[in-house]
């Protein structure tokens, strides 16, 4: 139940995470300065505004005819005029941006070389961006400039310029003449520079960049090809004389019109920052992050003296807690700093022990406040307008608390300070070992209720890190059952009730401008990030994607009308703090209709579970609303009669399309489950006929003639296509529409689809192949798609693919937690199902795994299952009852059935017969 490291962590994926579901931190753990980089869950860019298009739904006709017709480019070339949903800041950008434009044009290329400027040195290219080389967040117009050497032999010769691929514009000038200039990431730049423009001997490169937004810069090329060079006309590229490395740039204006966006971004908040006086090498230095009770830890020795610093989240005070002790007196003296990326930010003395930050986000309406107070035992503490010092104390407690003024998705008027000031005022006087007992109990109480034991092995001994490189599952099975409890950790420490649901980087974001905003994506991936949570015993966890649920559905009611003249709610493939719900990004994958139906299946799935009617009288209403939706959606195809879904997309595959296959699936099973659910709370006996006759006429799962099962309504699919996605196997998993009982044909198609995908992927597609090879019953397959997922994401060469850092998070790449807790979820499925109407015991086990024991585990009907096997068999069975339903089982061929009473827990026999 530990993660631990010999040294501390160099980059941020290096570091551990701990999160209260409010706040989240990233502990470094470093020596001579410690770094805890923080999150506050509300701190997003944007504001509450409408995100629809007024009047869409008078393209919806036209797109459908375009789409029936077979003209998708028709189809798609309409939707981005006129049905995408409304970005901020699009009707002022174009004029803002000209005006712009002309300003930072207007300084002519002799000006800018003046070496008056605050030129600054920068290795070329930033890969990632500028922001990467610490420019974080910078937006605008940056020079950059240094030289090149003309080979004598050369002379009179056209050159050719390749400066790789530059975000956004480049302006690029030879001696002071332009000799190119071009816009997009995508374009390689390569320039001739005649030769009337070259000087014998140096040469000065001159580069205007314009970047609008996201990163920035030169970026290079992706395959090898030498970039930053010069070499004549036609000649080899590698035979060109490299540009000077010594770059410099210079930032001109870093103030370029806020560019138009669908949605918001989750932003970092800050840092906190300790420099400790004492300097000097470390032994014995190892940190760790204890998972069984959320502490993480620092410890090593240095000029005699072991210093020990544990630092966790109290969800009961919504703070971070970080103690120092010393194993002498009076070796506590450091300097305390807050910083933070934001570039509108405020550092100031609250009183003697309390330092604050402020920040406002560049675009959008939300600020936040962060106090940092330090109590110390014994020594000095002074607070400045800058930092807090504190010299010789015989121990430090930091409390760090955040809060924005985010009020709800629709206000922003709170009040952060008085929040923060609350929240200090709520800890202060408390000891350390009371907070931090407090915070253990309050932790276990969730996270106690599971464990699992799959084997052990020597490598347990072994760095976290060092594992990782080793890992293969008959080396290391301790490993992945750290791995499935670490997705426990992490749903625990970024979603509680009171805070906002896990986004794609679950609270944990360190970049103003993170890979798709870490927000909610919602044709897998915000899905993904609650799999677990019901079969891995954290319902509680749920509560803040039922309120996102809540709120999708209030703001899609509005998106449904603007953009179908529907009833109901839609929501697309993306939402974000303030719950945008239209279609957003390129007309071929953002026009995704099926967000709410998906989301509607966590609201049944939790009343399975749970059994708790009062919250499915709740939410009834939510899932009705979808389903009404799709009622005045589904148009009969007119080719077959069927019902289908159109306009609409098979996630991000394929483009723009009448009636994809998972959008049935999904349709279907949220018919059904309304009308279970209606049945359950007796009520809407009309609706429920109205949906059992809908459902029967949306178009079937088909069998295409590679086997496969049909992605789309023709029988289209390339059977070597290895797209991420595999959304038409939705059904299998997370759906229920087809299953080994009800349709063993679908299941042997589904499987050959999943097959000719292949066993590669990003992280969760990764995750995803997991959990649905759980279901074909290959456990064996899941697990060798487990050991791809547990591989090390950062290869030899520097560069990334889908599996896991050093700190166990999943890798996209880059980091995106989902990978983490769909990977858990599959191995919950491999040992327990029960989405058929019965509880499979052992369904996938694979081979690597004879022996073990799990206990806690949760399945529908309000069944917690513990379970031990040997040698591959069930040896031990206990099953305790919530909900006092009819209990019926299944293990490999014996099936037994009994019913219990709620609070009961029975044991039975490895022939399942009641002890
Ligand atoms: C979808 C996926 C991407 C990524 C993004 C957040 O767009 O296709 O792979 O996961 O969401």
């Amino acid at each position: 139940m530990r993660l631990w490291y010999a040294q501390p962590a160099a980059k941020w994926t290096d570091a551990l995470p701990i999160g209260n579901g409010r706040l989240g931190g990233m502990v470094f753990g470093g020596v001579e300065q410690e770094r805890i980089q923080f999150n506050e869950t509300t701190l997003w860019t944007g504001r509450p505004r409408n995100y629809n298009r007024p009047g869409a739904a008078q393209y919806l006709q036209p797109i459908r005819q375009l789409l029936a017709e077979g003209k998708q480019a028709e189809a798609e070339a309409l939707a981005a005029e006129h049905f995408m949903g409304v970005r901020d800041h699009e009707k002022e950008y174009d004029a803002q941006k000209t005006a712009w434009l002309k300003q930072v044009q207007a300084t002519t290329v002799a000006e800018a070389a003046a070496s008056t400027h605050p030129w600054k040195p920068l290795k070329l290219p930033t890969p990632n961006g500028w922001e990467s080389a610490g420019l974080e967040g910078l937006d605008g117009a940056v020079w950059f400039k240094t030289t090149f050497e003309l080979p004598a032999a050369w002379a009179g010769k056209n050159l050719t310029l390749s400066l790789g691929r530059i975000r956004d514009v480049d302006i690029t000038y030879v001696n002071g003449t332009q000799v190119g200039t071009d816009e997009g990431i995508s374009k390689k730049r390569r320039y001739q520079v005649p030769a009337a423009v070259l000087r014998p001997g140096v040469n000065q490169l001159l580069v205007q960049v314009l970047n609008f937004y996201d990163k920035g810069g030169l970026i290079g090329v992706k395959e090898q090809q030498p970039v930053l060079v010069v070499y004549p006309e036609g000649a080899d590229p590698a035979t060109g004389v490299p540009l000077n490395p010594a770059w410099q740039y210079w930032i001109q204006d870093d103030k370029p019109p806020l560019f138009p966006s669908y949605q918001a971004s989750y932003q970092p908040f800050g840092d906190v920052l300790l420099d400790f006086t004492q300097k000097g090498a470390a032994t014995e230095y190892y940190r760790e992050l204890d998972i069984s009770q959320a502490v993480a830890r620092t410890h090593y020795k240095q000029a005699g003296v072991t210093f020990t610093r544990e630092y966790f989240a109290s969800a009961t005070r919504n703070a971070l807690v970080c103690r120092l002790t010393a194993d002498q007196k009076g070796r506590i003296s450091l300097s305390a700093q807050l910083q933070s990326p934001h570039k509108n930010q405020k550092v100031y003395r609250i009183d003697d022990h309390t330092l604050a930050l402020a920040v406002q986000v560049r675009d959008g309406v939300l600020r936040g406040v962060s106090y940092l107070r330090v109590d110390a035992k014994r020594g000095k503490v002074t607070v400045t307008d800058n930092q807090i010092k504190l010299e010789n104390a015989d121990e430090a407690t930091l409390t760090l608390t955040a809060a924005t003024n985010f009020e709800n998705y629709q206000q922003a008027n709170a009040q952060p300070e008085k929040r923060v000031e609350q929240t200090l005022r709520n800890v202060s006087g408390k000891s350390f070992a009371d907070l931090k007992t407090e915070h253990i109990r309050d932790y276990q109480e969730l996270f106690n209720g599971f464990s699992v034991d799959l084997g052990h092995s020597q490598n347990e001994k072994l760095p976290t890190d060092a594992r990782i490189k080793q890992f293969s599952p008959a080396a290391d099975q301790a490993l992945l059952a750290l791995y499935m409890q670490y997705g426990r950790y992490l749903l625990i420490s970024s979603s509680r009730a009171g805070g906002q649901a896990a986004n794609l980087q679950g609270i944990w974001n360190e970049s103003l401008t993170p890979s798709w905003g870490s927000k909610y994506t919602t044709n897998i991936n915000l899905q993904m990030n609650y799999w677990p949570a019901e079969v891995l015993g954290l319902s509680a966890c749920m509560a803040p994607l039922m309120q996102l649920i809540g709120e999708t559905a209030a703001a899609g009611k509005v998106t449904a009308k603007e953009h179908y003249n529907a009833r109901g709610w839609v929501l697309h493939h993306n939402t974000d703090l303030w719950r945008g719900t239209s279609p957003i990004n390129a007309s071929n994958h953002g026009i995704w209709v099926t967000g709410a139906a998906w989301l509607s299946q966590h609201l049944w799935e939790h009343y399975q579970f749970t059994h708790d009617k009062e919250f499915l009288r709740q939410h009834y209403p939510v899932m009705k609303e979808a389903a009404t939706f799709f009622l005045d959606f589904l148009v009969p195809d007119p080719r077959t009669g069927w019902l289908i879904s159109t306009p609409s997309n098979s996630p991000e595959h394929g483009g723009l399309v009448a009636g994809p296959t998972m959008d049935h699936q999904l349709i279907r099973e949220l018919f059904k489950n309304c009308s279970a659910a209606a049945q359950v709370l007796d009520t809407d006996a009309a609706f429920r006929q109205t949906f059992t006759e809908k459902a029967s006429q949306i178009a079937p799962n088909q069998i295409g003639k590679h086997g496969q099962l049909q992605e789309w309504l023709e029988d289209k699919d390339d059977p070597t296509d290895t797209h991420r996605h595999v959304s038409h196997v939705w059904g299998v998993f997370p759906g229920t529409d087809i299953t080994w009982d009800t349709n063993p044909k679908l299941m042997q198609a589904a499987q050959t689809s999943l097959t000719q995908r292949g066993d590669e992927g990003t992280g969760w597609s990764l995750a995803w192949k997991v959990n649905l090879w759980a279901r074909f019953k290959d456990g064996n397959h899941a697990l060798r798609i487990l050991e791809k997922l547990l591989s090390p994401a950062e290869n030899a060469t520097g560069s990334e693919q889908g599996g896991v850092y050093k700190n166990l998070f999943d890798a996209h790449p880059p980091f995106q937690i989902d990978g983490n807790f769909g990977g858990a979820t599959g191995m919950a499925e491999m040992l327990l199902q029960s989405h058929a109407g019965y509880l499979d015991l052992l369904p996938a086990l694979p081979t690597a795994w004879p022996d073990g024991t799990i206990r806690g585990l949760h399945a529908r009907g309000g069944f917690v299952v513990d379970m031990q096997w040997q040698k591959g068999a069930l040896q031990q069975l206990e099953i305790k009852s919530e909900a006092g339903q009819e209990c019926v089982l299944h293990y490999g061929f014996k099936q037994a059935r009994f019913p219990t009473k709620a609070g009961k827990t029975y044991k039975l026999t490895a022939d399942l017969k009641l002890k």
